[in-house]
């Protein structure tokens, strides 16, 4: 996968790839990635990347000759002439924007199989929609809050892209539903049939995990993780999932895969919050 992006701070991109997984993945050539500074693609002295909005209103919108220029640069023709002459195209632009459709773990591993994606970052009120309409594949917002332009966006997309390409993980464990094809919804069981954990948006949560020491501040580790029962530490696990998801997000439990003995544990652990209220 090579990334490129477009943005007016370039230099924002520069520790994103030098620590963790994206290091990695950039140092054994699974990404690569290219940040292109939009006022190299300005003409004038001042290299003017904004102005005023037509029909008036706050802020400025970033002019689309710039990016226009920016993508002919990168070998990116408008969609039409693109659709035209590549079949089956492995290369996206995408703008990220707050009115764009919310990005989500499908869509990561959707993107993770592309040879290329381009990544334009907006700021101030927007890019001018012209170029929304004459380059972009999608427009995509990582969430319902405000940020102050599509850039921490584009490192969230490139990050939840890339550890899903095959390698870049290393043998961590974490992506293996989602690394092998394994749908989000499907329960994976054991021999007793009780659920395995469900990493990865779009089963239930993560249960929550200790480590050394058994006491910290007072506060012991739960005996049953000591034990070495593990029967009884997935069964343990299981339920920590069903109460961290319906205390956070209830959502996710309308979509879950849930067993018969989930729906029983889930349904008394409803009970008991509702004895406490
Ligand atoms: C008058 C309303 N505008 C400012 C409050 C709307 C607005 C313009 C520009 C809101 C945000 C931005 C800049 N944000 C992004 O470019 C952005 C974004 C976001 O704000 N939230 C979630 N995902 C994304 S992706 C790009």
């Amino acid at each position: 996968m090579r990334f490129e992006i477009v943005t007016i701070f370039p230099g924002f991109f520069a520790g994103i790839f030098e620590n963790g997984i994206l290091r990695r993945a950039l140092a054994e050539g699974l990404v690569a990635v290219g940040v292109h500074d939009l006022r190299e693609f300005t003409h004038d002295r001042h290299r003017t990347v904004d102005d005023r909005p037509f029909g008036g209103g706050e802020g400025m919108v970033l002019k689309p000759g710039p990016m226009a220029e920016a993508l002919a640069s990168l070998g990116i023709a408008p969609k039409t002439e693109r659709q035209a002459d590549e079949p089956a195209p492995r290369t996206r632009v995408i703008l990220l924007s707050a009115q764009g459709r919310p990005f989500t773990q499908a869509l990561a591993r959707e993107l993770a199989t592309l040879d290329r994606m381009v990544l334009l970052c907006g700021r101030y009120e927007g890019v001018d929609e012209r170029v929304n309409q004459l380059y972009c594949d999608m427009e995509l917002s990582i969430g319902d809050y405000v940020l102050s332009g599509g850039e921490l966006a584009a490192a969230v997309v490139v990050d939840a892209a890339t550890r899903l390409i095959p390698g870049a993980l290393g043998n961590e464990a974490s992506s293996e539903f989602e690394s092998f094809g394994v749908a989000d919804a499907e329960i994976d069981t054991d021999v007793e049939g009780v659920p395995r954990s469900q990493h990865g948006a779009g089963g239930l949560l993560d249960y929550p995990h200790y480590t050394r020491p058994a006491e910290f501040a007072g506060l012991r580790a739960p005996e049953v993780l000591l034990n070495g029962d593990h029967l009884e530490i997935r069964r343990w696990r299981r339920e920590q999932q069903l109460r961290k998801t319906l205390a956070n997000r209830p959502d996710l439990l309308e979509r879950a895969t849930l067993s018969a003995e989930d729906r029983k544990l889930l349904a008394a652990i409803r009970r008991e919050s509702g004895e406490e209220a």
